[in-house]
C-alpha cells in the first residue's frame, strides 16, 4: 500500500491520545513525519523528527511549521475547562499556526475540530455540515472559532483545510452515546488520509465517525473527500447495553449530542 503524498508532514499534539495512535499510521502518508507537542515525549525513531513547541508561542510555532508540506493539527486543549488555557492553545495557538502556514506556503491542513461545535443539537436530530454551530461550552466554541479562522485563511490565502469534527475516538465506545459518536483509530487514519490526498479539498467540514448504525450526523456534504469508514460501533452494542443503565431522558446529558460536555465546565448548565 503506497499512499505517500507529502514529503514532510507535521503532526501536532503528538504526545496525546490520538497523536500516539496516529504516529505509526501516518508514516505511510509522508517521507518525514515531524512530531510536535509542548511536552517531551521521548526520542524520534526512523522517519521521524521532533520539534517541541507551545502553540501560544508564535516564534516556536513558526519554527515548527517551517519546512512542512502539510499539517495534521491535533494539539490543544481537548476537553471543557477554564477559558485561559483554551484561549492560549485553541484560539491564539490556532492563529499562530495559520499565520505560520501562510508565511511558509503550507497549502493543506487537517484540523481536529470536535462534535462539541454542534453539541447542543438534540440526540433525535440528524445534522449536516450546513447546520449552524451550536457549541456546548467554551471548548466547543474554540473549535467553532478554528473552523471560522481556517475558512478565512482559505478564502483569503487559499490554504485548504478539512475541519474534522471528531466524535469519540477511543479504542472502544465507553457508553451508549459513543455508539453514535465512535470513530475507530483506523477509520480516523482513513479519514485523515482522504483529507490529505483528495485532489480538491477546499474548506470542508466532515464529521469524524465510523459506520455506526445509530448516527446524528450526515456526511453528504463531504463526499468529495472520499472517506469510506470500514469499522462500526455496532459490534460493541450488546456489551455497552449490558454494562450501562437506560438514560434518564429528562437529563440534558441524554438529550443533547454533546452528552456530558453540555453540563461540564466553569458555568454548569
Ligand atoms: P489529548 O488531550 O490527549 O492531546 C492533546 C495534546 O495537545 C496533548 O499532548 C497536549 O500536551 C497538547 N497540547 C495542549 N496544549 C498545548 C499547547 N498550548 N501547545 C502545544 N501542545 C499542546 O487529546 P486527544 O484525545 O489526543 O485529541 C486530539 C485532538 O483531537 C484535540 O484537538 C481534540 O480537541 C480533538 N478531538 C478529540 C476527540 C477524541 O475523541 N479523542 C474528539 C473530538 C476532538
Ligand atoms: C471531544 O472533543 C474530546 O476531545 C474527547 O475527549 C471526547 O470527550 C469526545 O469529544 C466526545 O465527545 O466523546
Amino acid at each position: 500500500m503506497t499512499i505517500k503524498v507529502h514529503h514532510r508532514l507535521l503532526l501536532t499534539g503528538a504526545a496525546g491520545g490520538l497523536g500516539t495512535a496516529l504516529r505509526e499510521r501516518l508514516k505511510t502518508n509522508c517521507d518525514i513525519l515531524r512530531l510536535s507537542d509542548r511536552q517531551n515525549f521521548g526520542p524520534a525513531s526512523g522517519g521521524e523528527e521532533i520539534m517541541l513547541a507551545d502553540l501560544a508561542d508564535a516564534q516556536a510555532v513558526d519554527a515548527m511549521v517551517s519546512g512542512s508540506d502539510a499539517i495534521v493539527h491535533l494539539g490543544g486543549v481537548s476537553v471543557e475547562g477554564p477559558f485561559g488555557p483554551i484561549l492560549q492553545a485553541n484560539i491564539l495557538g490556532l492563529y499562530n499556526l495559520y499565520e505560520a502556514a501562510r508565511q511558509h506556503g503550507v497549502k493543506r491542513v487537517v484540523f481536529a475540530s470536535s462534535n462539541h461545535v454542534t453539541g447542543f443539537y438534540r440526540q433525535d436530530e440528524t445534522i449536516t455540515a450546513d447546520h449552524p454551530a451550536r457549541p456546548d461550552g467554551l471548548y466547543g466554541l474554540s473549535k467553532a472559532f478554528g473552523e471560522d479562522l481556517s475558512r478565512l485563511y482559505f478564502d483569503r490565502y487559499g490554504i485548504e483545510t478539512a475541519c474534522v469534527r471528531i466524535g469519540s475516538s477511543f479504542p472502544e465506545p465507553k457508553d451508549r452515546r459513543m455508539l453514535a459518536t465512535w470513530l475507530s483509530f483506523d477509520d480516523l487514519h482513513r479519514l485523515i488520509t482522504a483529507c490529505l490526498t483528495t485532489p480538491v479539498l477546499g474548506h470542508s467540514i466532515v464529521f469524524g465517525m465510523s459506520d455506526n448504525a445509530v448516527t446524528w450526523w450526515d456526511n453528504s456534504r463531504a463526499r468529495h473527500i472520499g472517506y469510506v469508514p470500514q469499522d462500526t460501533s455496532d459490534i460493541f452494542r450488546d456489551a455497552v447495553y449490558a454494562r450501562t443503565s437506560s438514560p434518564d431522558l429528562k437529563d440534558p446529558v441524554a438529550q443533547f449530542q454533546g452528552g456530558g460536555f453540555v453540563v461540564a465546565g466553569p458555568f454548569g448548565y
